[in-house]
């Protein structure tokens, strides 16, 4: 594909953009009373409401088009092959490998992986049982109380979120922590609560040489050899997830206590591996299974569905309208549940690092939109922020809005208040509030008319604003796997729309490789003029305030 400006779909969105640009969701809602029913879709315990969006059948036909022309359902067929999709860095996409319960072999250069990724999750479970059975014993014979993930983005993102999430799945007298940051207040604040005895750390990194993974390593190193003084005892209380097995050796790991990555799985897909192993100690090896299970029905799910029942494709289709035809920056994503706060973080990675291209699959800069700026908060607390701008700002800012119908200690007057807060919201920014609405409700509050003249303009809202709704059961293992999983494949069918590589990350690289330069600058510590003006005032500024003994 040369791209898909050239596609007769998307000549096609662009007049049903004219057309349907005038119209209001809230007349498209008066004249249908059969809108939810044709615009919804279930799979397992989850409810997909597209119907407040800015389409009809006309459009969606026509975005279901955009998905055939682009081939999406070629697309993942080679993606679930095994064929190098990642063409940039010559490799295949295989994270689906990873949840793969079907019995079918997965081939990548002819060998079936199926067999060591079960049995590196096997693994994975029986260290994650050694722990949480207190089998596993530290430097003096105690049991491991606290694990700490040193990781960072892919390594570090996906537990995180999901640990979070699963919290009411964890078991009580076990803390997981996650250090990703380099700046010392963060490895600090946490080893300051820490007893080094009791501590297991998790060196999660697919390449075992990230710079800040290892930097936080080396000073987790040194606090567990101060405290336990003997080298040979630290293996009780360091293991490491990487591809690069001989390095994580050489630095000290165990050989038995290496956990193994692919080259084929993408650090920001890879939360189903054993890098998960800090989610797997926490919520046990069945609840993680689990989790497993519901991404594989998303995945079967996706590679099964017709197009117009696919809900991953549609979620991506809809993005793209709003994208590229009506000129949305940006995609909200708010769950209204607490235990998903890391939610949108994740999923900013996910989305921007794999859709944030502007060279197509040919090596041509792209002259269409690609992906959106991704940002999000947990509902409520959006509400009280910056929902204003949602409602009555000047930009379209299109919404998926999460919400499970029930919480694992659910409090009914909460989670009562907690619905209401949400539907009324997804009504609010489809509805909008009229001239006419807003003149009532002044009349009935008594203003003169003068008064209501004056606040009219700021008192209406004008709506059309869209939002996708998930409705979930309760927000458990499996129904998080199938969340996540959804969201993977819309962002691959978008990166098909777009004709670019969605599973690479050249752009990372080039901030890593000038802080290395700099890095020997200040470590060398003499003042600088190989950069530009500002970079060179800002070395020298700092070399001349920062503490001498550093
Ligand atoms: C994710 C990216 C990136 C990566 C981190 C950590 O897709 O590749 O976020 O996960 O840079 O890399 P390591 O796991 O190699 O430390």
């Amino acid at each position: 594909m040369n791209g898909p400006t050239q596609l007769d779909a998307w000549k096609k969105l662009h007049r049903e953009y004219g057309r349907i640009r005038p119209l209001h969701m809230r007349d498209m809602f008066a004249t249908d009373a059969g809108r939810f029913d044709r615009y919804s879709l279930k799979l397992n315990d989850i409810l997909f409401d597209y119907s407040k969006n800015r389409i009809d059948e006309a459009v969606r036909e026509a975005l279901l088009d955009l998905a055939r022309e682009a081939d999406v359902e070629g697309w993942h067929e080679r993606m679930f092959r095994g064929e190098a999709i990642n063409h940039t860095e010559h490799r295949p996409v295989l994270h689906t490998a990873l949840r793969n319960f079907s019995g079918d072999p997965v081939l990548v250069d002819g060998v079936d992986v199926m067999p060591e990724v079960r049995s590196e999750l096997e693994r994975v479970r029986e260290l994650a049982e050694a722990i949480r059975s207190r089998r596993w014993r530290g430097a003096s014979n105690q049991p491991i109380t606290d694990v700490v993930n040193l990781g960072i983005g892919g390594s570090h993102l996906g537990p995180q979120m999901a640990v979070e999430a699963l919290k009411p799945y964890a078991i009580h007298d076990l803390n997981v922590h996650f250090v990703n940051n380099i700046d010392e207040n963060q490895i600090n604040n946490t080893l300051e609560r820490l007893v080094p005895e009791t501590t297991l750390f998790i060196i999660a990194s697919k390449s075992f040489t990230t710079q800040e993974t290892m930097i936080n390593a080396d000073t987790a190193r040194q606090w567990l050899l101060d405290r336990i003084g003997d080298e040979a005892l630290l293996s009780h209380h360091m293991v490491a997830v990487t591809s690069n097995t001989e390095a994580a050796v050489a630095y000290g790991v165990g050989r038995e206590n290496v956990f193994r990555m692919w080259d084929w799985v993408g650090g920001r897909y890879s939360m189903w591996s054993a890098i998960g192993l800090a989610l797997v100690i926490a919520i046990g090896p069945d609840n993680f299974e689990d989790m497993l299970r519901g991404a594989w029905e998303a995945d079967r799910h996706f590679r099964e569905a017709p197009l117009q029942e696919n809900i991953p494709v549609l979620m991506a289709l809809l993005g793209v309208w709003y994208n590229n035809f009506f000129g949305a920056e940006t995609h909200a994503v708010l769950p209204y549940d607490q235990n998903m706060h890391r939610f949108p973080a994740y999923l900013q990675q996910a989305d921007m690092e794999s859709n944030g291209k502007g060279v197509d699959r040919n090596g041509i800069p792209v002259t269409w939109q690609t992906g959106p700026i991704l940002f999000g908060e947990i509902g409520n607390a959006g509400q009280h922020a910056f929902y204003q701008l949602l409602h009555q700002g000047t930009k379209l800012v299109p919404a998926d809005m999460l919400v499970p119908v029930a919480n694992f200690r659910c409090i009914a007057r909460h989670h009562r208040a907690l619905m209401s807060n949400i539907l009324a919201q997804a009504e609010a920014l489809m509805k909008g509030k009229t001239e006419a609405e807003v003149r009532e409700e002044l009349g009935a509050a008594g203003l003169p008319e003068e008064e209501i003249a004056f606040l009219l303009p700021y008192k209406m809202f004008p709506g059309n604003r869209p939002t996708n709704t998930f409705l979930f059961r309760t927000l458990d293992p499996r129904t998080l796997g199938t969340l996540v999983a959804l969201y993977e494949h819309k962002i691959f069918v978008q990166g098909v729309i777009w004709n670019i590589n969605s599973y690479d990350q050249w752009g990372v690289e080039l901030g890593k490789v000038l802080a290395k330069g700099i890095l020997a600058e200040i470590e060398a510590g003499r003042p600088v003029d190989s950069h530009d003006a500002s970079t060179n005032g800002l070395i020298n500024y700092y070399l001349g305030l920062r503490p001498k003994k550093n």
